[in-house]
């Protein structure tokens, strides 16, 4: 239990919730392997000067609470219950009432794993107070709830995706998993991250299926995009991720329950840091083990990785900028479509349908973008009625 608990006065900074309980059956600090450090984490300019002239503006009216700020990064979360880590230790933190009842937007948001933060924390107390969360380089946000839901932020400051999809999975087809990727893809692009396609579980795929899926794989995501095959039972393609994870960058595993995510992290860190669960035998599905978003630190010359629960759909939902990051050149074409508001289906003048046609869009890509693109326009309609696309 926190020190803050037993000062009555200290305890008004807080958000006034019964949390003591919860927290002790949170997992031991102590016990915590491979936590980031506070120098492994890229701050940036935006961030140091959001900190600092918080800080300032504090210290007009409150010197002893100014000087109790630090920068620290959020790198796990337990329920909700974030752990902090800054210049000089790791510690759990709690939300400043600020957050329940600040009067701007930016005053109300939730730290999110990768979250670079200003923590309050007062000589000798083992807990701290999370006052404000510092500018976002990047936000991997998911809309949870249908109609009217909200976006969750997932993870902060994220600089690469890696797209996990498992090979030899009997219950997927490949249309299924095409559209997956796709749309990982456009959510990945969204948040102003570098995608990466990762296969995982190579050894249950013969060479045959696997070149056939790497083929189907490179026309949907174009020649941009890596993609890389792993095993993480073999230990192989290893090399291959680190190699998109340099020491200062932080990277997220995003991909269904069951996928091998965790496992694939333990491969990475050496030893057995997070727990894995079996799939289940007759649809190969997984049964959410990663309970926790959770950061480690790879070993160097590497930087660090976010494990996190297995999602089970990908919503999209006001993705347009990663629609057209991640299909430029369909969004190229489709300026010469007769109609603006053309759905490139059946409509005449089109410059998309034209251009694949013609052998300049693949049709693969095509396909994706329109399901994709169609989805998008229901649930925009779905939110708000009056939305006519
Ligand atoms: N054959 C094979 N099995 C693997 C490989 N990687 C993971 N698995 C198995 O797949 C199952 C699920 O692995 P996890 O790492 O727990 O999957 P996850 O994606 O973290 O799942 P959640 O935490 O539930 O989201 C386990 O039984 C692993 O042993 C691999 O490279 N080859
Ligand atoms: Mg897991
Ligand atoms: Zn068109």
């Amino acid at each position: 239990m926190g020190k803050n608990k037993a000062k009555g006065k200290r305890r008004s900074h807080a958000a006034p919730v019964d949390t003591a309980a919860m927290m002790a059956t949170l997992p031991q600090v102590d016990a915590l392997h491979d936590v980031p450090t506070f120098a492994d984490m890229h701050i940036d300019d935006a961030q140091r000067a959001a900190h600092e002239s918080f800080c300032a503006a504090l210290a007009a009216t409150d010197a002893q609470a100014a000087s109790e700020m630090h920068m620290g990064c959020v790198v796990r979360l337990d329920r909700g219950f974030p752990l902090v880590a800054t210049a000089e230790r790791v510690f759990r933190a709690e939300h400043a009432v600020s957050f329940a009842k600040g009067r701007s937007e930016g005053e109300r948001l939730l730290p999110a794993v990768g979250d670079v933060v200003t923590v309050r924390l007062a000589p000798g107390h083992d807990m701290g107070v999370i006052e404000r969360v510092l500018p976002r380089r990047t936000s991997f946000e998911r809309w949870r709830g249908k109609n009217r839901g909200e976006r969750q932020v997932l993870a902060a400051n994220v600089d690469t995706i890696f797209i996990v999809q498992p090979l030899g999975a009997s219950r997927d087809t490949s249309a299924l998993v095409r559209d997956r990727i796709a749309r990982s893809l456009v959510l990945a692009y969204d948040c102003g991250a570098e995608p990466v396609v990762v296969f995982t579980k190579a050894d249950r795929c013969d060479a045959d299926e696997l070149s056939s899926i790497l083929a189907d794989t490179r026309r949907l995501v174009g020649s941009e995009v890596r993609v890389i095959v792993t095993s993480s039972m073999e230990g192989t393609g290893l090399d291959e991720i680190r190699l998109c994870v340099p020491h200062g960058t932080c990277a997220m595993i995003l991909g269904e329950s069951g996928a091998g995510k965790s496992t694939l992290l333990n491969a990475l860190l050496g030893h057995e840091a997070m727990a894995t669960g079996e799939v289940r035998e007759r649809d190969d599905a997984g049964r959410h083990t990663t309970v926790a978003r959770v950061m480690v630190a790879l070993p160097e010359p590497c930087g660090v990785m976010t494990d996190a629960p297995g999602l089970r759909s990908l919503p999209l939902v006001g993705h347009e900028r990663g629609l057209a990051r991640a299909f430029p050149e369909i969004v190229v074409a489709a300026r010469a479509c007769r109609f603006n508001d053309c759905t490139h289906t059946h409509e005449p003048g089109c410059a998309v349908r034209e251009a694949q046609q013609a052998g300049d869009i693949d049709g693969i890509r095509l396909e994706a973008f329109l399901a994709l693109a169609s989805e998008m326009r229901v649930s925009a309609q779905s939110l708000d009625p009056d939305i006519k696309l």
